[in-house]
């Protein structure tokens, strides 16, 4: 059902100078900040990345591309307001770069190759240095090559803290990815192959949570603990089945919610992060299964929580998910000031390009002008019609957004989002207020489908447009 309230030219006693386009904006006021925290506190990390031998999956010795020799890479950690310093080397046989997927950061450091930095050659050193604004879960890969780097096990999870975090007694970090996987039990080394493009990218034979077929999580009643989830997979979506256990939704895509809500029917895509505040109350030992059902005919065993033993439980605190998130509901009905429509077609290097507004990015274009720009502070309506049969997870850098409608439907998400799934044939309204300058990519986060083309760049520009 479409809401009816339309921020129109009617001036209303509840806000008579911000009726109209300019209503969104004064929602939005309060929702994430322009700037960082200052601080002078810097946390430095060496990462480099480089091939190696370890043994994954099911415990098989395999050859991967690792940051500082594991899969998934370190977990770094910063605080809110501490400036984040990673010194990169680069051992591999290939140039590449390191996107720091949802965080704001300066244009200068978004990892994007020859729009934000040249590549990174072999043996080269680059040096990220940023404060974030935001605290939550968010991931680093490489952006160039992706579908093939971040395939061979090129990603790592990052972790910004609240200012005082939280006394979970664990906080837990759950990476789901897929691995194509030879008879020899190796990556098989073809990517963006006809079947991947034509299909929702590369899907593995082997799921594994933080490279395990078999990941179990130890817990004892009474322990809360924080469980972060991220999808590292280039294609898979998983939809977890959280039924088992005591959990709520406190983030999505790092930001938190509006007010916890039931982890129920969530599809996580490519890219997409959820946090889950989850309480243990049996006294009884039990072993609870996670299990994805993202296709309910084939479901996927992902991880094991085992109950076990009794723990002191941590004070009682409020849940962090009280957060302020703009309900937009007028925001359906204001103009689309920007539509783009996903399709496929034969042709180009790969033998299928993915094109938004039949257009195929190629890698030569990072330096072109932005196709598309938004100003500053303003709000932007944006819908994206999916006119192909296979999903797209549409990623934004540099920005958050909020989904208004799936099929002219309106969804009150509590929640900003960063990556957000279309599915097949499906047209989606979101909304948001870019506040970082910069050229940002917008992609499909299946990632061969972005290496065949689907990706454009959007300019954020100052309001005087200098
Ligand atoms: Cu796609």
């Amino acid at each position: 059902m479409l809401f009816s309230c339309r921020s129109s030219s009617r001036p209303s006693a509840e806000s008579p100078r911000d009726a109209g386009p300019a209503t969104p904006i004064a929602e939005f006021a309060g929702a994430y900040p322009a700037d960082a925290p200052s601080s002078s506190a810097v946390k430095s990390y060496d990462l480099v990345a480089a091939e190696t031998e370890t043994a994954l999956v099911d415990g098989t010795v395999m050859r991967v591309w690792a940051y500082n020799g594991t899969v998934p890479g370190p977990t770094l950690r910063v605080r809110l307001g501490e400036t984040l310093r990673v010194r990169f080397t680069n051992r591999l046989p290939q140039p590449t770069t390191i996107h720091w997927h949802g965080v704001r950061v300066p244009n200068a450091m978004d990892g994007v190759p020859n729009a934000t930095q040249p590549p990174i050659a072999p043996g080269e050193t680059f040096v990220y240095e940023f404060a974030p604004k935001d605290a939550g879960t968010f991931w680093f890969h490489p952006h160039l090559r992706s579908s093939e780097q971040v395939e061979r096990g090129l990603y790592g999870v990052l972790i910004v803290e609240d200012p005082k975090p939280l006394p979970y007694s664990h906080d837990v970090v759950w990476v789901l990815d897929d691995w194509l996987r030879d008879s020899r039990g190796q990556i098989v080394e073809e990517f963006n192959t006809m079947h991947d493009l034509m299909h929702d990218g590369r899907w593995g034979n082997a799921i594994t949570v933080n490279s395990n077929t078999h990941e179990r999580l130890v817990v004892s009643s009474g322990d809360r603990i924080r469980l972060r989830l991220l999808n590292s997979a280039n294609g898979r979506v998983f939809k977890p089945d959280f039924s088992g256990i005591d959990a709520k939704v406190i983030a999505i895509d790092g930001m938190y919610l509006r007010e916890p809500i039931e982890p129920k029917d969530l599809e996580i895509a490519p890219g997409n992060r959820v946090d889950l505040d989850v309480t243990f109350a049996a006294t009884e030992s039990k072993s609870v299964a996670i299990v994805d059902r993202f296709y309910a005919s084939t479901p996927n065993h992902l991880a094991d929580i085992w109950i076990d033993g009794i723990a002191t439980p941590p004070p009682f605190f409020e849940s962090p998910a009280h957060a302020h998130v703009p309900a937009w509901r007028g925001a359906l009905v204001t103009a689309v000031d920007q539509e783009f429509r996903l399709n496929a077609r034969r042709g180009g290097p790969l033998g299928i390009e993915w094109t938004i507004n039949d257009h195929a990015f190629s890698a030569h274009e990072h330096d072109h002008p932005a196709a598309v720009t938004f100003t500053q502070g303003r709000f932007q309506h944006l819908r994206f019609t999916n006119e192909s049969y296979r999903l797209h997870p549409i990623h934004l850098h540099g920005m958050f957004f909020r989904l208004l409608a799936r099929n002219g439907s309106a969804v009150d998400e509590p929640f900003f989002r960063d990556t957000v799934l279309v599915h097949g044939k499906e047209t989606i309204d979101i909304g948001l207020v870019p506040l970082d300058l910069g050229r940002w990519m917008m992609h499909c986060h299946i990632l061969e489908h972005a290496e065949a083309g689907m990706m454009t760049m959007i300019g954020v520009v100052p309001p005087s447009g200098g």
